[in-house]
């Protein structure tokens, strides 16, 4: 079996124009694959460390140069003649050698690339589709069993700190019904965004793009748009409500300031009990599917009463309260605080650790939405994460932009392989 030969990482650009980690490893065969890591805007307070030089003469500071020196100098080395199946093990040699508890000695960015390139270079080693191997590495059996295509959601409105406009809620999103096949699903998304900017063209409200590729907007306030999202869907062919459904990311910590919650929409701030009456009348009014960060990540309180008030029709998914974090997840299962799980490698770190976090989300009736972040790369790794583990969502952002696009098409690409 061919053993890991070398490994070399590289700054380059994410999609914001901001530095990342790219690596490429090389296996004694020849062969070799490469992985990026992406980066957020709104991230978590939970959420591993990604290391940046701080350096103010490159980049703003943003330069990847020391992770990158880590991967070169300090990973590498200790992974060379390492037999690529081994993840688990390769993951927990390269957690050991940081020795923190939030990565912040080799940076998340660094160990990620590493460990992204390892489960690639397996896939290539023991023969099998990414996404096949992946599958094997999260039930441990032999052969794969990729049952089904994930549904995208879609961010069609970038708000909050992904937006150029004035929204506060970060992400309104478009979701087809489930039982869609997958690129229909696509077709619709597109079908559908192409629909908006013809929306926001005749209203005179600005349609340039924000970090997810979704437009951004100047309105009046976040209610408006959903009415205009519900005036695109009403231009195409698709029923509101029965092919089409609506779902928002409020990313709900950049909204409270002390135990408060701010938004254009009313006059006043908010408390918790207010503001989760607030977010179950746009319920309501616009039938959510999904509902992603409702509320901050420390108001454990609050996600519990919303869970009990709307858990039964909308899925309330955990981002920056779960952080694809085992210690929040296991919280979050015990006292029912939310019904889904995104899933973000970069928050965590590994990917055996991500692993492990699926399975003990699924393990616990939670569902499984694999995300990108908002500063992205062409990898097209989570696309083959999502069909590996099973996911029922995949969120990649709009259905424009080359990043966001890269992974879209992968997902195409394996529907037709898997004749689903
Ligand atoms: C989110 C993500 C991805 P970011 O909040 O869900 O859409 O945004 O990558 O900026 O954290
Ligand atoms: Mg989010």
């Amino acid at each position: 079996m061919a053993k890991i030969k070398s490994i070399i990482a590289n700054e380059i650009l994410d999609s914001r124009g901001n530095p990342t980690v790219e690596t490429t490893l090389t296996l004694t065969d020849g062969s070799s694959v490469v992985a990026s890591v992406p980066s957020g805007a709104s991230v978590g307070k939970y959420e591993m460390v990604e290391i940046r030089d701080n350096d103010s003469s490159r980049y703003g500071g943003k330069g990847v140069l020391t992770a990158v020196r880590n991967v070169n100098e300090k990973i590498a080395p200790a992974l060379l003649g390492q037999d690529p199946v081994k993840q688990g093990l390769i993951d927990e040699t390269m957690i050991k050698m940081d020795g923190t508890e939030n990565k912040s000695n080799l940076g998340a960015n660094a160990i990620l690339s590493v460990s992204i390139a390892v489960c690639k270079a397996a896939a290539v080693a023991v023969k099998l589709p990414l996404y096949a191997y992946i599958n094997e590495l999260i039930s441990g059996k032999l052969p794969a069993t990729v049952g089904h295509m994930p549904t995208p959601t879609f961010n069609v409105i970038n708000g909050g700190k992904h937006g150029a406009g004035n929204l506060e809620f970060q992400e309104f999103h478009i979701v087809p019904a489930s039982i869609t096949p997958y690129h229909r699903c696509l077709q619709m998304g597109e079908e559908v965004y192409q629909k908006l900017k013809e929306v926001l063209a005749q209203r005179n409200a600005i349609h340039s793009v924000g970090d997810e590729g979704g437009f951004a907007p100047n309105l009046f306030n976040n209610a408006d748009a959903l009415e205009i999202i519900m005036e695109a869907i009403r231009g195409t062919k698709y029923k509101f409500g029965f092919e089409i459904f609506l779902g928002l990311d409020v990313a709900a910590s950049n909204l409270r300031k002390e135990d408060r919650y701010f938004v254009r929409d009313k006059p006043t701030s908010l408390t918790t009990e207010e503001f989760i009456d607030y977010l179950s009348d746009i319920h309501h009014s616009y039938r959510l599917l999904l509902l992603e960060d409702p509320l901050s990540e420390d108001d454990w309180e609050g996600w519990q009463k919303l869970t009990q008030k709307i858990g039964r029709e909308v899925l309330i998914i955990g981002d920056d309260l779960l952080a694809t974090n085992p210690v929040r997840v296991r919280k979050a299962a015990a006292e029912k605080a939310c019904s889904g799980i995104l899933i973000k490698p970069n928050q965590i770190g590994t990917v055996s650790e991500t692993l492990s976090v699926v399975k003990f989300s699924q393990a616990n009736a939670m569902k499984v939405i694999v995300s990108h972040r908002s500063g992205e790369t062409n990898d097209t790794f989570v696309a083959d994460l999502a069909v590996g583990v099973n996911a029922q969502y995949v969120k990649f952002g709009a259905p424009a932009r080359g990043e966001r696009i890269a992974k879209y098409n992968r997902l195409l690409e394996i529907e037709r392989e898997l004749k689903l």
